[in-house]
């Protein structure tokens, strides 16, 4: 009997370690081989996907409907979506949500890290820029992130290892039999 696809859908701040918690969840997911894997990092999407979109409110609906749409068509085909954008706004969220749950579940994992942690940890020096004036509309400093209402898991990464992370995604993705 073939498994349900189903997304993984990770939202919160830049520097919240949705990316990070997104490749160790890949990794434990393809550690058990049944199925193949698309990833649609926030990165490679605005670089392929979503190329020449920007950050106004509407340009970001744009890309996670877009990636919605993908995520959608993968599930439709049985296969498992990871996607890990900011996606700070509720409406586009939901609207993921729909395209996906006409085919199959939709798991949505706001990395709720504090902004103070992301803002300290800066990898990227993002948050330096925006607090400069240099970048603006930046999410968490000039830019609203709509802080999800009831998204299937809610972890902050200030509070426990990746791996910790990980393997909390994976329980819950096996209690609801979904690997
Ligand atoms: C937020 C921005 C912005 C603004 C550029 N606001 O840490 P990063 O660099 O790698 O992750 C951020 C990424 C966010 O792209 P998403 O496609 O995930 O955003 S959305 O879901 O809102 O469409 C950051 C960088 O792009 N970046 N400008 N103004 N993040």
């Amino acid at each position: 009997q073939a498994q349900q696809g189903f997304v993984l859908f990770f939202t919160g701040l830049s520097g919240s370690g949705k990316s990070t918690l997104a490749q160790a969840v890949l990794a434990r997911l393809l550690e058990t081989g049944s199925r193949p894997v698309t990833v649609l990092d926030g990165d490679e999407v605005r670089r392929h996907l979503s190329k020449g979109l920007g950050f106004s409110r509407e340009d970001r609906n744009a890309n996670i409907t877009r990636i919605g749409y993908v995520a959608s068509e993968v599930v439709r085909h049985g296969g498992i979506a990871i996607c890990a954008p900011i996606a700070p706004y509720a409406e586009a969220r939901t609207e993921a949500r729909d395209l996906v749950q006409a085919h199959g579940r939709f798991v949505e994992i706001h990395v709720a890290t504090p902004l103070e942690v992301c803002e300290a940890r800066d990898r990227k020096g993002l948050y330096a820029a925006a607090r400069a004036g240099k970048i603006k509309g930046f999410t968490g400093i000039d830019d609203p992130y709509e802080t999800p209402v009831a998204p299937e898991l809610r972890i902050d990464t200030s509070e426990v290892s990746v791996a910790e992370a990980a393997d909390w995604v994976f329980d819950w993705l096996r209690q609801e039999e979904l690997a």
